[in-house]
């Protein structure tokens, strides 16, 4: 037996499945399995999968998770160090001893009268120096299909592994659905994830937010690599051919999906995708930072995708191509047999049913779709996909964004000052919380980098490690903060986004490229009005002030506000931080 076979062994004495299946990501494969989630497997009564009409929506089937089960769940989310100074106290902790005696229990007959399905996947390219094989092991059919799209998933990989011998575990259960017995364990050190009790998206894809970026996190921190929650896009001067490619985070749920399939709004600039989650960043041979995007699809945000906002999603939830496309938790038109959510193209269906499945009564007031509905969708879809997505070495990097989704205070772009300043910026911002995760409070908590839930490890060693790379190279990119989502008196975005983010990033390229000159504030250097193609919007000199605006009591807040949370990385905190922090405070008194 080689090491996989033994622990696929140990995991089925422990769950006893009635069978074991192994999985070879073939398109066969994935017909067989939705063959199955539409006859034979459940959740809550309803079958797996359900098809939806293949000539308006070809490949696409719907999923409806449990109702409980709609998001990630961050409070059964733990990071399982043998310190739990190592955690942090951006992680729940539990000793690892505790919470492997605990996920043993959950875990015991947990897939009687199932099948165990076996996942061998990479995560990045298998040619490139920087992926990483894994295994999943899954009871629902849902999990396997997904994971093909969003991995490469293929049985080659076994035979890699029986060479490099390395390979990252995750034991995926839903158990029985129940909320009080659902756990997101991570072993960095074992480079295990353990989940039961949940089937939804990062909860139960453990390759994505599990693997990709809390263990790899913990990787990178001991490697010197970073494993991060960003879009990879490249920029075209169509004039010059030039591509920059740049990197931009924002938490879950805060735009980027739509930053990276952008329909530009500018003619002479295109946008090519690479990635719209997470990217895995190394210092290239040259000096400059070099990023690949560790997954092959897309699992997004449905509500507000359409024609308007995101014409390039479209076309490739529609196009048919790769098998398949999942749709899960939006709404259905009955007549039609297809998907519906909020802010699709098009009249509201007459008859829907809502995302659980009943007759939606729109004088209710309630939402058809879930608003964390979301398609899983392959990246090779897109009609804007980068013919750099499998080049193993991944891109250079020229710039990178930060940002959250603040109504007030924060400047649409601010450029930092210097490397150190920039990971200051990134680490001080602060998001409105989202329906991407369950039980969050609503308001405004700061999201360093977009990582908070994904950092697998104290975020204060976290800080030092970005400041790090200042030691590493002189070639680092840029470091920028966003905001698309300021509003006015009425509580109207100020700024029109999606597409015309391009001007932004237009901005951004000038920058990097020295064409333009900037206006310094105490947070950074802002576009001045001049410099800003503004052409076809409505964004007035009047806007462009309010969207800059930088007000004094404000920001007097917002400081107090961001020292009490950085406050509890204490020692750990780089010094760097105090000195800018120190700056925030002698600005704003
Ligand atoms: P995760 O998949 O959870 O990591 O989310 P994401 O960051 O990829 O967010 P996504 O692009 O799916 O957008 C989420 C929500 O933000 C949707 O409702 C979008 O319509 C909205 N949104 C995205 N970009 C913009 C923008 O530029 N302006 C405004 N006003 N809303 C936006
Ligand atoms: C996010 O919440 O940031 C997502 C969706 O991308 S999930 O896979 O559930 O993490
Ligand atoms: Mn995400």
């Amino acid at each position: 037996m080689n090491q996989v076979e033994k622990w696929v062994d140990e995991v089925a004495q422990l769950t006893k499945p009635d069978k074991i299946y192994w999985c070879d990501g073939s398109e066969e494969e994935a017909h067989k399995l939705i063959e199955i989630g539409i006859k034979e497997e459940k959740i809550n009564g309803n079958p797996i999968f359900k098809e939806l009409n293949q000539t308006s929506w070809p490949t696409a089937y719907y999923h409806r998770s449990h109702p409980t089960d709609v998001a990630r769940t961050e409070h059964l989310t733990y990071v399982c160090h043998p310190d739990r100074n190592l955690a942090g106290p951006n992680n729940n902790w539990m000793h690892p001893d505790d919470a492997k005696s605990l996920m043993t229990k959950l875990s015991d007959g947990c897939m009687k009268g199932k099948t165990m399905y076996v996942l061998p996947y990479m995560m990045g390219h298998p040619q490139s120096p920087y992926a990483k094989a894994c295994v999943q092991i899954t009871d629902v059919s849902y999990v396997a299909v997904s994971m093909r799209i969003m991995t490469r998933m293929s049985k080659t990989v076994l035979d890699k592994i029986s060479t490099d011998r390395d390979f990252v575990k995750g034991l995926h259960s839903v158990g029985d659905f129940d909320p009080n017995k659902r756990f997101i364990m991570h072993f960095p050190d074992e480079h295990l994830v353990w989940s039961v009790g949940s089937g939804y998206g990062g909860n139960a894809l453990l390759g994505k937010k599990c693997f990709s970026l809390r263990i790899a996190s913990w990787l990178g921190l001991k490697e010197g690599w970073l494993a991060e929650h960003m879009v990879i896009i490249g920029i075209e001067e169509l004039e010059t051919k030039n591509v920059y490619y740049i990197l931009a985070a924002f938490p879950s749920a805060c735009g980027k999906t739509n930053l990276a399939m952008l329909e530009s709004k500018l003619p002479g600039y295109r946008v090519w995708t690479l990635g719209d989650d997470i990217a895995w960043i190394n210092v290239g041979p040259d000096g400059q930072l070099y990023a690949i995007n560790p997954e092959t699809g897309l699992f997004g945000v449905a509500p507000g995708t359409s024609m308007k906002t995101n014409p390039n999603m479209m076309y490739s939830l529609k196009a048919g191509k790769f098998f398949p496309t999942l749709i899960t938790n939006s709404a259905i038109d009955i007549d039609k047999n297809e998907p519906w959510w909020e802010g699709l193209d098009g009249e509201i269906p007459k008859n829907l049913v809502d995302w659980q499945g009943n007759a939606w009564d729109q004088t209710k007031n309630s939402k058809a779709a879930h608003p964390n509905a979301r398609f899983t969708v392959s990246i090779y879809n897109s009609p804007t996909l980068s013919k750099e997505f499998d080049n193993p070495k991944g891109v250079p990097i020229s710039a990178i964004i930060i940002g959250g989704r603040r109504s007030d205070r924060i400047p649409l772009i601010v450029e930092g000052f210097n490397w150190s300043h920039g990971v200051f910026m990134g680490a001080r911002t602060g998001s409105e919380t989202t329906a991407a995760a369950i039980g969050l409070k609503p308001g405004v908590r700061r999201d360093p980098m977009a990582m908070l839930p994904f950092c697998g490890y104290n975020m204060g060693d976290y800080f030092k490690h970005w400041l790090s790379f200042q030691t590493r190279t002189n070639r680092l990119p840029k470091i920028f903060t966003a905001n698309w989502f300021r509003t006015d008196e009425n509580g109207n975005f100020m700024w029109p986004g999606f597409g015309d983010n391009i001007r932004i990033l237009k901005w951004i390229i000038d920058r990097v490229n020295n064409k333009v000159g900037a206006k310094e504030t105490p947070l950074g250097l802002i576009p001045k009005f001049e410099d800003l193609n503004l052409e076809g919007t409505n964004v007035t000199k009047d806007v462009y002030e309010k969207l800059f605006a930088i007000n004094n009591d404000e920001w007097k807040q917002e400081t107090e506000d961001i020292e009490q949370f950085l406050s509890q990385f204490d020692k750990r905190l780089p010094e760097e931080f105090f000195d800018e922090l120190n700056k925030l405070k002698f600005s704003f008194k």
